[in-house]
């Protein structure tokens, strides 16, 4: 007797294990009764099990209510800022062209913060597969007026409904983009009944074909059910769009050149390297010092750092010098500052890396070294000083010492020595010298070399170099006192 049997893809997981400590192990996903996302989770899911995808796939999730993508899908993941998944998708297609790169949105995320991203993209044919949920909401959010949301439609932030007038009409997005030459195929599709979801299905697979066989950019926007967001239940969110949103929002194709354009290979998108300094005629300001590391045999070195205080101690600077020295001195160097309510008398800080080898992320989730220079910082950030890492602490601003036995921690008394300078400001750089001396990436006179690349008054060269001795010779002290 012919059987059918309906298996999960195998591109999905098959449990869905989570970030959360309350529920780490999930079958369930994370999305509303009746909620779109699903559905089309599985639609592209089970296109890339059929056409053998797995390994090449990169799923580029949004922000938004499908965030979580990579919780499902058992691809190569990037979770993009909101509404920059265009850019990202174009980057990792130019720079991995066999790759199958799939940007999932939101209309929030596509039409509104993206909106441009989105729509440059499309002009400039990137051979990516766009798959864009239409809910006519900011669903994550709790409800908030899109660019797609139909006019009258009452929302958390039009609770008298969307006007014409004041929000301007729900835009159309594959209508809009039909009359850009950069695009392939486009088409409007919804999941209402068993029939349009079928075509939904057959328009991602399609969207993804085109990919596979590198004709050019394919978007496919799809009217989805938000029932918590629009305050119905599943059926009359599903009939809603059927009665109401199909009136704005035609279903159908709005361009398709897909017989146009024969199959090829996709091929990497040729690079120019040219020398951007003289291109840009800019100075060549490393004169004087330049980069004189050859790489160190065995181990190798770098550090993965914060520097954290509070705003006004020259945190951000700090770290930047540390990076720029570093970038002086030949390695590959990154500096995150974090911006923020810090600003104003919080704490301030940033990731700073130094490494012989290329930098993945700036982000320094965990430390090797902690620069501390009040005790809100420290008490934020030495939980993520790894084991056996070292924490420089200002001990004049942090008197009771650190709380950890399994790191190493180093007492400077950098506001007490700027201080004894005439200097308070200098903390930082009294701090930047014992830096250099304990971890000896780079020497202390390379450090006052670069000074005048990264501190803008000059009048202040002269006592910022003497902070930074000063810091350099109480780390001597520490160290020969350690030694014997
Ligand atoms: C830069 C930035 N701005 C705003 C937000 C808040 N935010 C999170 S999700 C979202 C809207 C998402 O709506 P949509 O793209 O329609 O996706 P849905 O949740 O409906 O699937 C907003 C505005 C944010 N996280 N980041
Ligand atoms: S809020 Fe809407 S879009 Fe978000 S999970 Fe719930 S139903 Fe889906």
């Amino acid at each position: 007797m012919a059987r059918d049997t309906f298996t999960k893809a195998e591109c999905l997981y098959d449990r869905y294990v989570r970030k959360t400590k309350v529920e780490p192990d999930q079958v369930s996903t994370h999305y509303c009764p009746g909620c779109g996302h699903g559905n089309v989770h599985k639609f592209v899911a089970e296109t890339i099990d059929e056409m053998g995808l797995q390994d090449r796939t990169i799923f580029i999730s949004p922000v938004g209510c499908s965030v979580f993508g990579y919780y499902y899908f058992h691809l190569s993941n990037v979770q993009a800022a909101h509404g920059r998944a265009p850019a990202v998708a174009t980057a990792l297609k130019r720079a991995h062209p066999n790759s199958i790169v799939i940007s999932y949105q939101g209309d929030g995320d596509l039409a509104g913060i993206g909106g441009n991203e989105m729509l440059h993209a499309a002009n400039r044919g990137e051979p990516v597969t766009m798959i864009f949920i239409n809910n006519a909401i900011y669903g994550m959010t709790g409800g908030q007026m899109a660019p797609t949301t139909l006019l009258g439609m009452k929302t958390a932030t039009t609770p008298a409904g969307r006007t014409a007038r004041n929000e301007g009409g729900p835009i159309r997005v594959v209508e809009l983009l039909s009359k850009l030459d950069g695009p392939v195929y486009l088409e409007r599709v919804a999941l209402t009944d068993a029939k349009q979801i079928y075509r939904a299905r057959a328009a991602v697979r399609k969207a993804i074909q085109n990919q596979v066989e590198n004709r050019g950019f394919s978007l496919v926007e799809i009217l989805a059910p938000c029932p918590t967001g629009w305050k119905m239940d599943p059926v009359d969110a599903r009939h809603w769009i059927e009665e109401t949103m199909m009136q704005v929002f035609p279903l159908g194709v709005t361009c398709d050149r897909t017989k146009e354009i024969a199959p090829s290979e996709a091929k990497p998108v040729p690079f120019v390297h040219t020398d951007l300094r003289a291109l840009l005629d800019i100075e060549d300001e490393s004169e004087g010092f330049a980069p004189n590391r050859t790489h160190s045999e065995g181990v190798e070195r770098g550090v993965r750092l914060k520097v954290a205080g509070f705003g006004g101690q020259g945190i951000l600077l700090l770290g930047q010098g540390l990076a720029e020295c570093g970038m002086g001195d030949g390695y590959e160097v990154s500096w995150l500052p974090s911006y923020g309510p810090e600003m104003r008398g919080g704490t301030a800080h940033c990731h700073v890396r130094i490494s012989e080898r290329p930098i993945g992320s700036p982000l320094v989730a965990e430390s090797d070294v902690l620069i501390a220079m009040n005790r809100p910082s420290l008490e934020r950030f030495l939980p993520d000083l790894v084991p056996g890492g070292t924490v420089l602490y200002d001990s004049s601003l942090i008197p009771d010492g650190v709380a950890r036995s399994d790191v190493r921690a180093v007492a400077i008394p950098a506001t007490q020595i700027a201080n004894e300078l005439g200097s308070p400001r200098t903390a930082n750089m009294v701090m930047a010298g014992a830096f250099a001396r304990a971890t000896e990436l780079f020497t202390v006179d390379h450090l006052k070399a670069s000074l005048p690349r990264f501190v803008k008054a000059k009048a202040t060269l002269a006592v910022n170099e003497t902070a930074i001795d000063r810091g350099a010779a109480h780390m001597e002290k520490l160290l020969e006192t350690v030694m014997t």
